[in-house]
């Protein structure tokens, strides 16, 4: 087992970390900006496999980064269930809304997503064809309750504050929501193993606003669930949890829910985050990702101090977010020659 991730995955501490970027297909690339005009628009170009394909291709060619991520979205399960997803120029998502139970019966089952859903697998064929020996691929899905909170919303908000409601006023409803999602994260995320993921990420972006027993069951233990039936079916995967400003929440987390790897954003130090996750087992992160629009002796300085504070234990380098759209590609160079050139 050669690929950098792959070890750092399997616990060993290397002497350069392996390096990702969230969202490192993206806009901040004007290669991805005359992909994506050439697809038409996002959802476009995320069920056409030959340019998502490309478009993940590119940070590769660029940068030459450890790990590609499959190009696709967490809203596409939501689609594949049945929602309407569309997206506003300069806004973002817009989905058809799940608030009543009447929404939620219109819902199709967790094993009816695959036919909407086979473009993305057909990607990552390719992908696994097409990545350098030493490029693994990564697959990927929401968390139910960050997916949960786009379907309740019907888009993007800052307190998650449908979803919260739901919670508060109907919970067997919220419930059997986050149960379906579950399960279909589970069938989606297994055939992107079968396709040729060679790891999944789990992207719980909203996970910060569930306070107390909500966090155990709604972040924790769906995740631990998800996991656990993907290494049934596929053992020795390896699986990476985002469970976004948990804070205090993220001690622990992976060994409650399995996963092999705990993905720390940059509102904790790495200090902090080196004593008290990465004791258990690998951790990734977590560089502020402003440092790519204003780069210098900062993004330097912050960049040695986050792969020094995790040097003594499994560590994948990356940023505590996505990269943002007016990001410099140089700064990304700057920070990948910081990790590996010292
Ligand atoms: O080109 C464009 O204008 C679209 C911007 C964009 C991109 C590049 C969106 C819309 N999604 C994506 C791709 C994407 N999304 C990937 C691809 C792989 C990569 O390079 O990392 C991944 C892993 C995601 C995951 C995703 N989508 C998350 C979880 C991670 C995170 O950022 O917290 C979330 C919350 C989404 C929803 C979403 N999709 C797009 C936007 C703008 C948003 C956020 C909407 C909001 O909350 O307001």
């Amino acid at each position: 087992m050669t690929k950098l991730l792959l070890r750092a995955l399997a616990g060993e501490t290397l002497d350069v970390p392996p390096i990702w970027m969230m969202r490192q297909a993206g806009r901040y690339l004007p290669e991805y900006r005359a992909t994506r005009a050439q697809a038409g628009d996002f959802l476009s170009l995320c069920f056409n496999p030959e340019l998502a394909t490309e478009v993940t291709l590119q940070p590769i060619r660029r940068y030459g980064f450890d790990a590609a991520i499959l190009f696709a979205d967490i809203l596409l399960l939501p689609q594949a269930l049945g929602a309407d997803l569309w997206f506003v120029t300069g806004e973002g998502p817009r989905l058809s809304t799940v608030t009543t139970q009447d929404d939620f019966d219109k819902l199709k089952q967790a094993g009816e997503i695959h036919d909407h859903l086979a473009p993305i697998y057909e990607t990552v064929r390719r992908l696994s064809r097409e990545l350098p020996a030493e490029t693994a691929l990564i697959g990927f899905a929401g968390a139910p309750w960050t997916v949960a909170t786009y379907m309740i919303a019907g888009k993007g908000t800052k307190d998650q504050g449908p979803a919260h409601a739901l919670k508060a006023e109907n919970r067997p409803l919220f419930e059997a929501l986050i149960d379906r999602l579950t399960e279909a994260t589970i069938d989606y995320l297994s055939k992107q193993v079968e396709a040729g993921a060679e790891v999944v990420k789990l992207f719980d972006s909203w996970a910060g606003s569930l306070k107390g027993e909500d966090f155990n069951r709604y972040a924790l233990a769906p995740t631990q669930r998800i996991i656990s039936e993907l290494k049934t079916r596929h053992p020795g995967l390896p699986i990476i949890a985002f469970p976004r400003e948990a804070g205090a929440g993220y001690i622990g987390f992976g060994k409650a829910t399995g996963a092999d790897c705990v993905a720390i954003d940059n509102s904790v130090s790495p200090r902090w985050a080196a004593e008290n996750v990465q004791k258990d087992g690998c951790v990734q992160g977590n560089l502020a990702p402003g440092h790519m629009v204003t780069g210098g002796q900062a993004l330097v300085d912050a960049t040695r101090e986050v792969v020094a504070a995790f040097k003594n234990g499994p560590h994948i380098f990356n940023l505590g977010h996505g990269i943002t759209p007016d990001a410099d590609p140089e700064n990304v160079q700057l920070m990948i020659d910081t990790v590996r050139g010292g």
